[in-house]
This record gives structure tokens, C-alpha cells and sequence, in this order.
């Protein structure tokens, strides 16, 4: 492809590109000790999205990765988009049931994976007829690439859709969100802008590549201003604290779990690391507590912001004004947010509570395959109801204050109660199930379940076990709780508010 071609980019990849062929010496990737420069990088995308068109893969076919986070997964990242195919990125910790959903829902002909993963995926193999490859990267890479004749890639339309990513809902399967290259390069320029991302940064990125925060936030904006990154397999406190006092890092990215075990660490260290540019935080609230203990530590005040899957990044705090703890921000540049009455969806006044609505060109185009949640998300004019409650202050900076949709977030993942309700639901012994989410030192929110048994000798072990056997590990209940029956309303529907209450009381 000529660099050329690439000049003016609708696309993350088209940005790439572009770097690669006016610095491939640069540095872009660091991972367990080995360089990745942009020119190695792209051609090592390249390879993947040769060896994708002499496996047929044709413009919009869907190609799953269930990847750790690895040099790999960027190149087939990129490859899949220059070989115009569509990467539907997979939770690792998915087990059988949300991981053949996914792969059979997205109409996945070819899956990515490792070998930690791939006896999962094996387990659900049969039932996924779109699906005519697995391939493991590591031993079975090279025959994969290998194979591979000689291809011309060419860069996607801004117009195509670049990824469908999965979210969880209140009822029913997990659906996808279809996100266009020119709705994820917005997404990144407003955010470059607001953050002011240069190629000079260098970004500590220890959030799983395969959601949205340190995809299309961290790589995207790495990729995007020519940036580099160092990319470690997964957050570990000691670790990161470590590179944080010895690496030329000028920003980290991370969920509120990371900063409050950060500050943890801190406090064992006698050392403390010299300043970043920035600190972010997202994903969950941020506690001011964790904002605060963190100024204190690290000298940093961290910036919030608040996103989501359909949308990429909504709101952020001021990179150059006052950082408020509690809040999340205004509107990232080009894009608009406002609250909503939740009955009557009029636009409220400065104080009052509703729900949060955003609109703009980062804006997903829909739910894959799903006209009718895409119409409910979306009124007449183009906003999209996030499902956040919030208020904005007369200054313009936003509160997230609940959630019209029911929903636990742990760590930084999405847990819906409804999901891991069914399955305990399958849990011999089992009778009846309500799952809420209850305040965690660590993990800001954990799940518990109340359980009403309908065989004495069930354990709290078993349930979660059996949890565990069928969902991802971070979804099982954290604590299970025996009840002699579960509050309901005159209509029978489970009182959760009380459950809660009585959980809390009782825990
Ligand atoms: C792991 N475990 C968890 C969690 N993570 N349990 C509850 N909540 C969690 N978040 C369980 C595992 O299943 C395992 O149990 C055990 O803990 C140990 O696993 P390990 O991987 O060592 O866990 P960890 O060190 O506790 O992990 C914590 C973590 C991780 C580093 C904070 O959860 C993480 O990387 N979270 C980031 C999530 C993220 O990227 N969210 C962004 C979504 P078992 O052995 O039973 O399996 S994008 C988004 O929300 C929007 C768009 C936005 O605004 O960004
Ligand atoms: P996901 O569907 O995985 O993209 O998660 C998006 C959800 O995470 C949002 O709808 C919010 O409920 C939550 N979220 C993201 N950032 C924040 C934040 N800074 N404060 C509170 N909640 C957040």
C-alpha cells in the first residue's frame, strides 16, 4: 500500500500507517523486554492480514480474538483491519457459554487465540458452525502465516466497521456493539486532543487489551499520535510499582482497583516514583478517598473520566483546570452530553438528576443484528441513552450518581446480576436466587447472592463453584448468603433494594 494512501486517516490503522511508513525506526511497543518499532510492527500486521485474505477472508467478515495481551494481539488487531475484516475482541476469563455466544452471535469465521485459551474455545467448538478456523498463536503461528502468498493490504473506509465489541445487558445475551473506523478515530482525536497525547508520550498499559479502555483508549492513542507503550500482560501491584520508579513513562491508565492497590503498594515502598504527565482513572467511579490518599502518595491528582463500549470516551476531567474528585468532567471536544428526565427524557437544568445522554461522531452505529435495542438506545435526534444517572453543576461538570440499568461493576468489569442469576438459577439445590452488588475495599463492588436452598446440604463453596464452572471468574459470587425466602412485591418481583439492605446489615 502506498504510505501515501494512508495521509489523511478515517481510521486508527490509517494513522498507524501512516507513522510506520514516515518513522519505522520509532519505538511503538515494549513487551517482556523486546522492541517493537512501528516499521516491525506493521509488517508483522501485514503478515496477519496476508495470511487472513489466503484463508478467504473477505471485507466485513468478522475475526474473534480471544487473546492475552501480547504483541500478537496488536498485529492481528491491525491485520484483520488491513485486510478490511472486523475484529470482535473477547473477554479472556469468558467460559463455554459467553464465549460460544459471542463467537456464534458475531458470526466469527476465524478465532485467535493462545494455548492457556484454546481448550475453552474447544469446548464449545462444535456448536459454532459459522466458525472454519481456530488458530493458536505460538507454535501454530508460523504455519499460519507461512501460508500466506503475496497481498496488497489496503486501508479500510471510515464507513466500515472496525469492531464489534460485546456488553453485557439487563436481560437476555451479552450484545454487540458496532463501532465504525470513524467513530473510534473520533473517539481517539478528542481524546489526544483533551489529554494533549503526543508521539513524545510513553504510555504504562496494564488493562486487557480486549476491552475498551485499553484498547480503543491506550493502543488507540499510542497508535494514533505515533506515541509507544509498554504493555504488560496483566496488572500486578509490585510490578507496575517498580516500573512506575524505573521506566521514562509519562502516562498510566487504570480502573479504580489499580489505584487503590497502587496506594497499598505505596505505602510498603519507602521509594516513590518520579511524576507522570498523567494519571487517569475510568471504567468505575473513583473513589475521593483513592483520589485524595493518591494526591498524597504519589503527589498526582488523578483525572476521571467516565466511558462506555458503544460510545468510546464520554467525559473528562480538565486536563489543565481543577480535577474534581467525584466528578467525571464535561464533554470531550466535538461531542455533546446532557441529562434527561427518565420518564419524560426533557433536557434538566444544573443539579438535577436523570439520565446521562451523549451524542456525536464517536457515537456507535448500533447493536449488531438488534434494530430493536438499537431503536430504544436512540431517540430521533441522535442521543443515546447511557443508561448512567448523573447531574451536571452550573460549571458544567458532570456526577455519576447511579444506574437506571442494574448493574455490578467489580474491578473494573461489568457484572449483570440477571446473567449470573440465570445460571445459579441451574445450580442443583438451588430455589431461588437474587444477586446484588455490595460496597468492596478492593474491588469498589463485589457480587453476592442470596440463595434460598431447596436442599439442606448445599454449600456456599458449590454455588460458587458452579458459577465459576460456567462463567467468568470474576462474576461468581464473592459471598452466598442462605435466606428462608426472598422479599417480593404484591406483583412477586424480587425486592432488590431490600435484599440489599439486609445483606449489608447482615455482612
Ligand atoms: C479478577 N478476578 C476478579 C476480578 N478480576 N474478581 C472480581 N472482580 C474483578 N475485577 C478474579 C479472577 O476470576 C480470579 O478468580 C481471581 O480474581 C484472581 O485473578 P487475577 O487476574 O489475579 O485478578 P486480580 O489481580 O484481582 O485482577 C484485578 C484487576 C482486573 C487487575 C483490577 O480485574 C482488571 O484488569 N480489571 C480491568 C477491567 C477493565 O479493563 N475494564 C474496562 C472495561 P478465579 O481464580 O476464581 O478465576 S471498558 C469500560 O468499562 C468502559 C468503556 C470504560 O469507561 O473504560
Ligand atoms: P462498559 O459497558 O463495559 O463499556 O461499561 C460502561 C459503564 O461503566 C458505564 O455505563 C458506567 O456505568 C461505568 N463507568 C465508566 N466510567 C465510569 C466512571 N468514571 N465513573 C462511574 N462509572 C463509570
Amino acid at each position: 500500500m502506498s504510505d501515501a494512501a494512508a495521509k489523511r486517516p478515517d481510521s486508527v490503522v490509517g494513522a498507524f500507517v501512516r507513522h510506520a511508513g514516515d518513522s519505522p525506526e520509532e519505538p511503538c511497543l515494549r513487551f517482556e523486554g523486546e522492541d517493537w518499532s512501528y516499521g516491525r510492527l506493521r509488517e508483522h500486521a501485514e503478515r496477519f492480514a496476508a495470511a487472513l485474505a489466503a484463508r478467504g477472508l473477505s471485507p466485513g467478515d468478522r475475526v474473534a480474538l480471544f487473546l492475552g495481551n501480547s504483541p500478537d494481539f496488536l498485529a492481528a488487531y491491525l491485520g484483520t483491519h488491513l485486510a478490511r475484516g472486523v475484529v470482535v475482541p473477547v473477554n479472556t476469563a469468558y467460559r463455554r457459554g459467553e464465549l460460544g455466544h459471542i463467537i456464534d452471535d458475531a458470526g466469527a469465521r476465524l478465532c485467535l487465540t493462545d494455548r492457556e485459551r484454546a481448550g475453552e474455545l474447544e469446548k464449545v467448538r462444535d456448536d459454532l458452525s459459522q466458525l472454519k478456523e481456530i488458530v493458536q498463536v505460538g507454535e501454530e503461528l508460523d504455519d499460519f502465516l507461512g501460508a500466506a502468498g503475496s497481498y496488497e493490504p489496503s486501508l479500510p473506509g471510515g464507513d466500515d466497521v472496525a469492531v464489534i465489541a460485546y456488553t453485557s445487558g439487563t436481560t437476555g445475551r451479552s450484545k454487540g456493539a458496532v463501532l465504525l473506523h470513524r467513530n473510534l478515530a473520533a473517539n481517539v482525536a478528542s481524546v489526544c486532543e483533551a489529554w494533549r497525547w503526543t508521539a513524545d508520550d510513553h504510555l504504562l498499559l496494564t488493562l486487557p487489551l480486549f476491552h475498551t479502555h485499553g484498547l480503543t483508549v491506550g493502543v488507540h492513542g499510542t497508535l494514533f499520535t505515533g506515541a509507544s507503550v509498554e504493555l504488560h500482560r496483566k496488572f500486578e501491584a509490585p510490578k507496575v510499582y517498580d516500573a512506575l520508579l524505573g521506566g521514562p513513562f509519562t502516562m498510566f491508565f487504570g480502573v479504580p482497583t489499580m489505584y487503590t492497590r497502587l496506594i497499598r503498594e505505596a505505602r510498603s515502598r519507602d521509594e516513590r516514583p518520579r511524576p507522570l504527565r498523567l494519571y487517569v482513572s475510568g471504567s468505575a467511579a473513583l473513589s475521593p478517598q483513592a483520589f485524595s490518599g493518591f494526591e498524597d502518595l504519589f503527589g498526582e491528582r488523578i483525572l476521571e473520566r467516565y466511558g462506555m463500549t458503544e460510545t468510546g470516551m464520554n467525559l473528562t476531567n480538565p486536563y489543565d483546570g481543577e480535577r474534581r474528585p467525584g466528578t467525571v468532567g464535561g464533554p470531550f471536544p466535538r461531542q455533546e452530553a446532557r441529562v434527561v428526565g427518565i420518564e419524560g427524557r426533557e433536557p434538566l437544568g444544573a443539579g438535577e438528576v436523570g439520565e446521562i445522554e451523549v451524542r456525536g461522531p464517536h457515537v456507535f452505529a448500533g447493536y449488531w443484528n438488534r434494530p430493536d435495542a438499537t431503536r430504544e438506545s436512540f431517540d430521533g435526534e441522535g442521543w443515546f441513552a447511557t443508561g448512567d444517572l448523573g447531574s451536571v453543576s452550573e460549571d458544567g461538570y458532570y456526577t455519576i450518581s447511579g444506574r437506571a440499568k442494574e448493574l455490578i461493576i467489580s474491578g473494573g468489569y461489568n457484572v449483570y446480576p440477571r446473567e449470573v442469576e440465570e445460571v445459579l438459577e441451574g445450580c442443583p439445590g438451588v430455589a431461588e436466587v437474587a444477586v446484588v452488588g455490595l460496597a468492596d475495599e478492593d474491588y469498589g463492588e463485589k457480587v453476592v447472592a442470596a440463595v434460598v436452598r431447596d436442599d439442606p446440604n448445599l454449600s456456599a463453596e458449590r454455588v460458587a463453584d458452579f458459577c465459576r464452572e460456567n462463567l467468568a471468574g470474576y462474576k461468581k459470587p464473592r459471598e452466598v448468603v442462605f435466606v428462608e425466602q426472598l422479599p417480593r412485591n404484591a406483583l412477586g418481583k424480587v425486592l432488590k433494594h431490600e435484599v440489599r439492605e439486609r445483606l449489608e446489615r447482615e455482612g
